[in-house]
């Protein structure tokens, strides 16, 4: 659809030209937003450790339009600009960041760790691109799968993870870390996991085990 824009500005003697101007055809792209398929929560984590863990998890905001996500990225601390113990997490609108939450419940996560060395060289452009496979529904059919994301700042060492809805979803579970390894660049020798959120909810200090690797 067209919109006639007024504009004032020309000199009165220009009759013609004025005529013109008032007819302007401005495209739909220069003042609509562009939408995105779902709209997202950004959250986030500071431990207060006088605090539960739920009571230290805050919303930040939610967009759903291509422009009003750069708004906010554009808006918020580097992930590694922020304090050891922090997190960002970026789900669907609806699903909580927690392993409680009924979509997340039966789910598990692709989770990536850093060596204390990758934040200064990977953390923030990993999280970057895990942002964007999540708000460019990057995975395809398997799409539907997906939480959400989260990034922990540690000083053991930083993680991001990409949860998923279904740790039986063999199919959706590995699409997703075969494409979500090669969007972050991640050589084909390097070994990333699938862990579900009820062994890491139980498991005793050690590893937990992967599920599925990619
Ligand atoms: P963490 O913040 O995911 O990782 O979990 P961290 O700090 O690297 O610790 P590690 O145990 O993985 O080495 C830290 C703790 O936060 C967990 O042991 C839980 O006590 C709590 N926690 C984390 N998550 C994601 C949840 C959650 O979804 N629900 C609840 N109730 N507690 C959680």
């Amino acid at each position: 659809m067209a919109t006639v824009v007024m504009i004032n500005t020309l000199p009165a003697s220009s009759e013609k030209n004025r005529e013109k101007a008032l007819q302007k055809v401005v495209s739909p792209d220069a003042y609509i937003k562009h939408p995105l398929q779902n709209r997202w929560a950004l959250w986030f984590f500071k431990n207060d450790k006088s605090k539960t863990w739920q009571a230290n998890l805050r919303l930040i905001s939610k967009f759903d339009t291509v422009e009003d996500f750069w708004a906010l990225y554009n808006h918020i601390q580097l992930s590694s600009n922020l304090m050891s113990g922090c997190d960002y997490s970026l789900f669907k609108d609806g699903i909580e960041p927690m392993w409680e939450d009924d979509r997340n419940r039966r789910g598990g996560r692709w989770l990536i760790t850093l060596s204390k060395q990758q934040r200064r060289t990977d953390l923030d452009r990993f999280w970057l691109e895990t942002l964007l496979c999540l708000v460019g529904e990057a995975f395809d059919d398997h799409s539907d799968d997906v939480c959400g994301a989260v990034i922990n700042v540690r000083a053991k060492g930083d993680k991001i993870a990409v949860w998923t809805t279904d740790f039986e979803n063999k199919d959706a579970i590995t699409h997703i870390g075969r494409v979500y390894k090669e969007r972050l660049g991640v050589p084909p020798k390097v070994i990333i996991g699938y862990q579900s959120h009820a062994d890491t909810a139980t498991k005793s200090g050690s590893t937990t085990k992967n599920k599925f690797v990619a």
